[in-house]
């Protein structure tokens, strides 16, 4: 096989338990975001717009839906001869199927498909951030810096850094110290789960963290600290755009109306292009009673009564009389005639019937998970978390 410089490896197996209901039936890179698109889209249109030519996608957790979207991966021109797009689920091996226990251990067991390449570099990417971003300049400064691993960097809200891996650097960018998920963070700058490796380094880490029984073989708890402490070359690499970790039901519904914004933070129309495979659908119907604000729509939508501030998916229906804001109405829902619904996610082919109302009470969001058929009686809240 052709030797490359940079092979990327997507990590798309994570339960995504955080996300609740909207996980139970497919994995958190399917699911859908901004009115026609899924997660994975953004990484992947990501490495086809940087120039990476050759991307395995790790997947486990409820991959069936994930599987058929990313097909041959001709939507982000990654279906070619040479490289391309490669599914990479656990597989029976000799010693018996196994199920990636961590990152670390996703990428340790897909070390034969990676050496195929012989690869310089790899990047490693998560399944399940919303940002446009170009690798090859986070791979020009790993050069330029002769590191060994570099990391993108990004400065998070105080409060929330304790969500993330933290670290100190020097002025050039060194990293001197890191912490993930500490619980109380001793700066603000987040590592974005985005890595790149000297490949021959990296293997050597995998193949002796999948022996030490004490790791969770996890890149962010594992081998970023053990390679510190060995006082490898860990660079940072800072980025200044826009980028969200949808890990939590909040973040996920905040980088929705983070589109819908005056100056939106986040612009889907640049000349960055973010690729999906969405069905082809006819033009979306404005009725004649319907009031719509500062929304997305998308096509096949059957719009009768008023939408605010909202993110509504292809196919969906909202009848006369019914009022959406603030929220998300994911692909094919039905909303019925006189509905309520505010600050809310609705998934994919949920009915909500006449006279429902859907809200909270104490200003969180409300999700209502896929296929749930919501009446005026339950109203929605059965379904709440
Ligand atoms: P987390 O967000 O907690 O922290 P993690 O659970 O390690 O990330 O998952 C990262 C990615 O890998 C996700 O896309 C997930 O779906 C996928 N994944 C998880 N387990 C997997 C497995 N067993 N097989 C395949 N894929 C798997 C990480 C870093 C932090 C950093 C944040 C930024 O550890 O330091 O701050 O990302 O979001
Ligand atoms: P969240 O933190 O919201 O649950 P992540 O995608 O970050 O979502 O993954 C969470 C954890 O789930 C990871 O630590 C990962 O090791 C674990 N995990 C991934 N796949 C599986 C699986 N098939 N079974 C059990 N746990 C898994």
């Amino acid at each position: 096989m052709k030797k490359i410089e940079c092979l990327a490896m997507i990590l798309a197996g994570g339960q995504g338990s955080r996300l609740g209901c909207l996980t139970k039936k497919i994995a958190k890179p399917a699911v859908p975001f901004g009115g026609k698109y899924r997660i994975i889209d953004f990484p992947l249109s990501n490495c086809a717009n940087s120039g990476i030519e050759t991307v395995g996608v790790l997947t486990q957790y409820r991959p069936l839906e994930l599987h058929t979207y990313l097909g041959t991966g001709e939507t982000w021109n990654l279906d070619r001869k040479n490289g391309g797009m490669f599914i990479l689920p656990p597989y029976a091996r000799e010693k018996g199927a196994d199920w990636y226990k961590g990152t670390a251990d996703a990428i340790y067991q897909n070390i034969n498909f990676v050496e195929n390449y012989d690869p310089e570099y790899v990047l490693i990417l998560s399944g399940d951030h919303i940002y446009t971003m170009d690798y090859s300049w986070m791979l020009e400064e790993h050069k330029m810096n002769k590191a060994d691993a570099t990391i993108g960097v990004i400065r998070v809200p105080q409060k929330e850094a304790s969500r993330f891996g933290i670290m100190t650097t020097d002025e050039r960018g060194k990293i001197l110290a890191f912490d993930e998920k500490p619980k109380q963070p001793k700066s603000d700058l987040a590592s974005m789960g985005i890595y790149i490796f000297n490949w021959k380094l990296l293997k050597h880490y995998l193949e002796e963290d999948s022996i030490d029984s004490s790791s969770s073989h996890d890149f962010g708890k594992n081998i970023i600290p053990k390679m510190l402490d060995n006082k490898v070359r860990l660079y940072s690499y800072s980025f200044d755009g826009y980028w969200k970790d949808v890990g939590t039901i909040e973040s996920l519904w905040e980088a929705n109306m983070d589109l819908l914004k005056d100056t939106p933070s986040f612009d889907l129309g640049s000349a960055w292009r973010v690729y999906s495979a969405t069905p082809s659908l006819p033009p979306h119907f404005i009725g004649p009673h319907a009031k719509i604000k500062n929304s997305l729509i998308s096509s096949g939508a059957v719009i009768e009564g008023t939408v605010e501030n909202s993110v509504i998916f292809s196919g969906v229906k909202v009848g006369a009389n019914s009022k959406i804001i603030n929220s998300v109405i994911m692909p094919f829902s039905r909303i019925a005639e006189n509905v309520l619904i505010d600050k809310a996610i609705i998934a994919q082919n949920c009915e909500i019937m006449t006279n429902s109302k859907i809200m909270s009470n104490d200003g969180s969001v409300i999700v209502i998970a896929e296929n749930e058929i919501i009446t005026p009686i339950n109203n929605g809240k059965k379904q709440v978390g």
